[in-house]
């Protein structure tokens, strides 16, 4: 049986237990919240609901259940390659069942029939002008092919709320088909002289990615690992929230995954990654272009804080612990590249940042989250243009917040619609005169 026929079984099973929910226990209270989390972003107040990853703050993200330790070692992978297929780990994603190898191998297959980007992308590309910030061309290149969305068309021959999530899921697996090529291209038309390299058919995505990118293997094999890894953090992340609020109106798979990476774009959020790695040559160059010395360091670090900005790559909303997205990295650098000198100054700022941040009293998760190690690998294999490294934070994404819109359209999820108030009914609330 294909994907999409699994996943029909999976919907059809699934359903009642919503209904069920719904019908029968939707008074059912959840918790209460405070003016707090009201004016605070809304931490900590449960309002979303998805079964394709979970956060627990102690241990970290489980997708479907399974650790990421657990995904990599059990997800099938390429012949000689240490890590799983990412078109396996899509079927993980959208079904909860861990594919056999044939069953991977079908949907990269599926993928190939799907991986022709329209020449008028490129032509807008090109039409842009060439200082455009990586994910504003990635973004917009999503956006730009809605004009093929199945949904959209689905949508307008008469919706039909039982089988729509088909036409999401055809959109969903035609653009994640095309991300490899999109996001090469806007690389090597921006940093390599404007030279694409042609998709080579024959590879899978983590392999023909690393091939469009012009760098050799195993940056394969850090494709793969890195668009597992950054795939999905439960719903209530900024880009995957941000699709899912999109797609709650019935707009289609582009409208909604294009939105949701213009939030990814924000510094607090996957810009960070970027940032890190500015923040780290920073140091490198401040410090005399060599691996400094832990007073140094701690000087730097305070000065950063105390200049008012944020220590990048570090906190987070949910996690209290450090997060096993950045420890997953960390055993690739331990295992690879241990003598690399930025891996030594991120492994520096990790013995002594959490100490600093709690000394600093504000952030509520002092320990380093998935952006303070990514981008080191990168540069390692020579991308170092670190403005790019959001794109590749957007591709592995695109997988979580496209899993989450099928199932949402599956379940019949309503248009979000949250209540505000005004600072006044606040304050009376609050007793206030
Ligand atoms: N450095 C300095 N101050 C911090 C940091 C940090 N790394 N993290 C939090 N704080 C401050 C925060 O700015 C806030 O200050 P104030 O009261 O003056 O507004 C205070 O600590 C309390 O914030 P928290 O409740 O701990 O964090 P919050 O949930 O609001 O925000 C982040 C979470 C992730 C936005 C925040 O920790 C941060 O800005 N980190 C640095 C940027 C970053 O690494 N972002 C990547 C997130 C992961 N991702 O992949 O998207
Ligand atoms: C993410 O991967 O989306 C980030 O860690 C941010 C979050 O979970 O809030």
């Amino acid at each position: 049986m294909g994907l999409k026929e699994v996943l029909k079984q999976k919907i059809d099973a699934h359903r009642p237990r919503t209904t069920k929910l719904l019908k029968e226990f939707g008074n059912v209270k959840l918790g209460e919240y405070t003016i707090e989390q009201c004016i605070g972003g809304g931490r900590g107040i449960k309002s979303l609901v998805t079964d394709i990853s979970y956060l627990d703050p102690m241990e970290g993200i489980r997708f479907r259940g399974l650790t990421i330790d657990e995904v990599m070692t059990k997800l099938p992978k390429p012949d000689g390659k240490d890590y799983p297929y990412v078109e396996g780990f899509w079927y993980f994603l959208l079904t909860g069942d861990v594919p056999t190898k044939e069953q991977a191998l079908e949907v990269v297959a599926d993928f190939k029939s799907r991986a022709q980007v329209p020449q008028y992308v490129f032509d807008v590309l090109r039409a842009m002008p060439r200082d455009e910030h990586p994910m504003t061309l990635f973004s917009t290149a999503i956006l730009v092919m809605q004009r093929e969305s199945k949904f959209c068309k689905f949508y307008n021959a008469g919706f039909n709320k039982m089988t729509a999530w088909d036409s999401m899921y055809e959109d969903a697996t035609d653009i994640l088909a095309k991300l490899p090529e999109i996001a090469a291209y806007i690389y090597r038309m921006k940093y390599k002289g404007d030279t694409p390299i042609a998709p080579d058919y024959s590879l899978d995505f983590g392999g023909n990615f690393a091939h469009m990118m012009g760098i050799k293997p195993p940056y394969d094999d850090v494709a793969r690992m890195y668009f597992i890894l950054h795939s999905d953090h439960e719903s209530g992340n900024v880009s995957a929230h941000t699709t899912h609020l999109v797609a709650s109106a019935l707009s289609d798979a582009y409208l909604s995954l294009s939105a949701g990476l213009n939030g990814l774009a924000g510094p607090l959020h996957g810009l960070a990654n970027q940032e890190v790695l500015s923040w780290i040559q920073e140091v490198y160059r401040k410090l005399g272009g060599k691996v400094p010395t832990k007073e140094d360091l701690v000087k730097f670090l305070w000065d950063t804080l105390n200049s008012g900005a944020v220590i990048p790559g570090y906190g987070h909303a949910v996690l209290r612990k450090t997060d096993p997205r950045y420890t997953s990295q960390r055993e690739y650098c331990l295992k690879y590249m241990p003598d690399d000198e930025l891996f030594k100054i991120v492994s520096m700022i990790y013995e002594v940042a959490p100490g600093i941040l709690q000394e600093h009293g504000k952030a509520k998760n002092p320990w380093p989250n998935v952006d303070s190690q990514s981008g080191v690998i990168q540069w390692y294999y020579g991308l170092t243009e670190y403005d790019f490294y959001t794109v590749l934070f957007g591709v592995g994404r695109a997988f979580g917040v496209l899993a989450n819109i099928t199932w949402d359209r599956a379940l019949g999820y309503a248009i979000e619609r949250p209540k505000s108030v005004t600072t006044a009914m606040l304050e009376e609330v609050a007793g206030i005169k």
